[in-house]
């Protein structure tokens, strides 16, 4: 929805809504066309033969994939806009991959398990509380605007978390691990905010 402010010095897209009546742009964001690369230290090298994904903590099945058995997964799409913290954002990115729903009725987290620490090659780790995930938009990705991932972007599997912060959205997966009480990740225990969400502008405490 846009209310005519065109040649009034703010873009249409500024006062695009989302059903819900939230802006879709979240307060303090700027919109970008480039995807900007963000990451602490360097890209990790995983050798695709021993790649792995391991699902592990409070679980009835503990699990483990290779590449073929993520690719033997039934395969969704979604598109969805990127908020990072840094305050940049980008609209309509299709994204392609597993679900995590799907992720939980093949691992079954037991009702003790409340939170997930995501794992990745590297060394990365962050923080979702597991009703944040438990969404059918919220993916495992290998594939970006009908384009195999980058290393630099996170290839071959990252996570991909839209309605929060996109550092919560971990690139270079090796691991889930559900747990009962939520534990800071790499940013979290820098002072980035345990949950993240840009509409309510939880970037950090
Ligand atoms: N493994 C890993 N994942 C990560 C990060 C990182 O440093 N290491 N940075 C996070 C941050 S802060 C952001 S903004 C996004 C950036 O993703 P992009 O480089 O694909 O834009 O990745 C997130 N996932
Ligand atoms: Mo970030």
């Amino acid at each position: 929805m846009t209310f005519g402010t065109f040649g009034r010095g703010s873009s249409p897209q500024a006062d695009e809504m989302l059903p819900d009546g939230r802006p879709r742009l979240p307060p303090g964001q700027r919109l970008v066309e480039g995807w900007p690369v963000l990451h602490y230290g360097g890209i990790p090298q995983v050798d695709l033969a021993d790649w792995e994904l391991r699902v592990f903590g409070l679980v009835g099945e503990e699990l483990r994939f290779d590449l073929d058995q993520i690719r033997a997964l039934p395969q969704v799409k979604q598109r969805r806009d990127i908020h990072c913290v840094t305050a940049w954002s980008r609209y309509d990115n299709d994204w392609e991959g597993i679900s995590f729903q799907h992720l939980m009725e093949l691992s079954k987290p037991t009702p003790a398990a409340k939170h997930v620490v995501f794992h990745c090659y590297g060394g990365y780790t962050t923080n979702v509380p597991i009703e944040e995930l438990d969404r059918d938009d919220v993916l495992l990705v290998h594939t970006h605007d009908g384009e195999a991932l980058t290393a630099e972007h996170g290839a071959p599997l990252r996570g991909m978390v839209p309605q929060l912060y996109f550092w919560k959205s971990a690139k270079w997966i090796s691991g889930i691990e559900f747990v009962t009480d939520d534990r800071p990740g790499f940013w979290e225990m820098y002072g980035y905010h345990m949950h993240g969400d840009p509409w309510r502008e939880e970037r950090y405490g």
